[in-house]
């Protein structure tokens, strides 16, 4: 069975003539588990799946070469025989190492001290063997209490589970398909080639044979003790203004944080007053620049104003002190555009560019400037082109018009919402807008290692830009138009009924769009990357066709190639 961790895949694509080597965790799990390898690579050789755009996979390890063209049904079969091939053991999402379930055929028995199968007293040598080579330490009821309703558990067969324990750090897989083979399991959680395999090999002893999964308790609340009063993030009625909030009308952030909270080093530029480094944040903070000074100092010159804006954007949750930001873990660039509170538009577009060239994923603007100047405007049209995502706030002057830049189509345009669920008054409306997020009475850092209260659209744009950070830490090929489009599709729609200029699409839901998120190689989206996807990437190899959907191109490159296939490998859950 260690064999088959040393497999290795070289993968030609006849259509480039390109040729990969990928480090192959996945294809251990896809076809080569003890001596089941081989069947399973025979079987996927033999059948009829050779296509002119189909992948040409060869399998190689010490002593065996084999070379198959595959392209539909047939490795969603093969990929996954046992119905799991998680690749890592004892931890949450994985399996547990020293357990395995089986599901006994009706009237067969455990006899022999455990060691063997039978069936109407005939012992079986096959299960006797079979358990042997697991090295299986007992064989127990997995349902240990018995059942209230006995006839109930027979009829669906609960009463026919047993837990064999193996060695902890066991080949699970591996003897999970073993077993189905030596025991001739006759249902699986994924049928068809499985029982052609094993059909005439095992006596049908067992119904089925799986590993036991690992998962937990799905996420409290963070521990930071200020969370309590952080009505946007999971509103219980929180008083915000001297008045009682709507429990429920917040961001939904426990649902986003139950996906992620945050990864993969996903660079915010905060276009602002500076950030402090708080210990909410301040081993995050990447080299910035001060527009004004001309200079790389970037402390808040503005009462806070970055530091607090930075809060609501990143602070860590779950780490005991004070609150949790949106996302725990984004990276920020402090870019100071103002001196000590306001400054020249132009400021604003020397730093969106800067922020541009630095990489920046997303740029935060809390900002709000009138006159909207052709330099901020082309700026805005540079970051753009570069896929820059710009979140800014609508403007907090009462006025029926959005404050640039948030007046530009290519920025998201967002007003603040009220504990009620309600625009707050003073935040800005117009044709164009956005959406709404919570933005009265937000606690968030202050100073140093301080926090307070903050009112506004500024506190309102971060929680935008954060379910942006969270949404590409899930998917880091995600563009901005399309993070765009999710966030504004995934909204509640506030009155009046509709998009209106007053709250846009609506109040965001950033756990609605962090779970709208496709998760990089789970075409079909059902929470795993498996033989399935790797059949719809295989099948839709090549070019994308010009104007259609491209749903296997994961890196948004314009074609399926091998980069996807090792970004799919890379994600494989089985
Ligand atoms: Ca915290
Ligand atoms: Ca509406
Ligand atoms: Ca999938
Ligand atoms: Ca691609």
């Amino acid at each position: 069975m260690s064999r088959a961790r040393s497999t290795q895949i070289v993968s030609t694509a006849p259509a480039t003539g390109r040729t990969l080597a990928a480090p192959i965790l996945a294809l251990s799990s896809l076809f080569a588990w003890g001596s089941f390898g081989a069947e399973a690579a025979a079987l996927a050789r033999d059948s009829e799946t050779a296509r002119g755009d189909a992948e040409s996979i060869r399998l190689e390890d010490a002593d065996r070469s084999v070379e198959t063209s595959f392209d539909g049904a047939l490795e969603v079969d093969v990929a996954n025989p046992a119905g799991m091939s998680i690749p890592i053991p004892d931890v949450v999402g994985g399996y547990a190492s020293d357990r395995v379930i089986l599901k006994l055929a009706p009237g067969v028995e455990v006899v022999d001290g455990d060691w063997s199968l039978a069936r109407g007293g005939e012992i079986s040598e096959e299960a006797r063997l079979a358990f042997s080579q697991a090295n299986v330490l007992s064989i127990s009821p997995l349902f240990r209490r018995g059942f209230a309703n006995p006839d109930l558990a027979a009829e669906i067969g609960l009463d026919r589970y047993r837990l064999l324990e193996v060695p902890t750090g066991s080949d699970v897989p591996g003897i999970v398909v073993s077993l189905q083979a030596a025991l001739g399991a006759v249902q699986g959680a994924i049928q068809g080639v499985v029982q052609g395999v094993v059909q005439g090999v095992g006596p049908g002893l067992v119904e089925l044979v799986e590993a036991d999964g690992i998962g937990g308790v799905a996420g409290d609340a963070p521990n930071d003790p200020m969370f309590h009063l952080q009505w946007a993030l999971e509103n219980t009625g929180q008083v915000a203004g001297g008045v009682a909030g709507l429990p429920g009308a917040d961001v939904s952030a426990l649902e986003a944080w139950s996906r992620t909270t945050g990864g993969g080093g996903v660079v915010v530029a905060v276009l602002d007053s500076g950030i402090n480094p708080h210990p909410e944040f301040a081993d995050r903070i990447l080299p910035g620049l001060n527009v004004p000074d001309d200079n790389d100092q970037t402390n808040d010159v503005c009462a806070s104003h970055g530091t607090a804006v930075s809060g609501v954007l990143a602070a860590a949750g779950d780490d005991g002190l004070g609150i949790a930001g949106m996302d725990w873990t984004m990276l920020l660039i402090p870019i100071v555009v103002v001196d000590p509170c306001s400054g020249p538009e132009s400021h604003v577009a020397e730093a969106l560019v800067f922020a541009t060239d630095a990489g920046a994923d997303i740029a935060n603007m809390s900002l709000q400037y009138y006159a909207g100047t052709s330099a901020l405007r082309d700026a805005v049209l540079y970051a753009h082109a570069a896929g820059v995502l710009m979140v800014a706030a609508s403007g907090n002057n009462s006025a029926n018009a959005l404050a640039y830049p948030a007046a530009w189509p290519e920025t998201i345009a967002v007003g603040a919402s009220t504990n009620l669920d309600g625009r707050w008054s003073s935040s800005n409306t117009g044709e164009g807008i956005s959406l709404v997020a919570p933005g009265l009475s937000i606690q968030t850092t202050n100073g140093f290692s301080g926090h307070s209260s903050r009112t506004g659209t500024s506190f309102a744009a971060p929680h935008v830009s954060g379910t942006a950070s969270l949404m590409l830490s899930v998917d880091p090929w995600l563009d901005a138009d399309s993070i765009r489009q999710t966030i504004e599709g995934t909204t509640l729609d506030l009155p009046p009924s509709g998009y209106d200029q007053f709250t846009g699409f609506g109040r965001l839901d950033a756990g609605a769009a962090v779970m709208a998120v496709r998760a990089p190689g789970d075409f079909n989206d059902d929470g795993r990357v498996d033989g399935v996807d790797l059949s719809t990437l295989l099948a839709l190899w090549g070019e994308c066709p010009p104007g259609g959907s491209c749903l296997a191109d994961i890196d948004r490159d314009g074609r399926v190639d091998g980069i996807d296939l090792s970004i799919l490998l890379g994600r494989w859950t089985g």
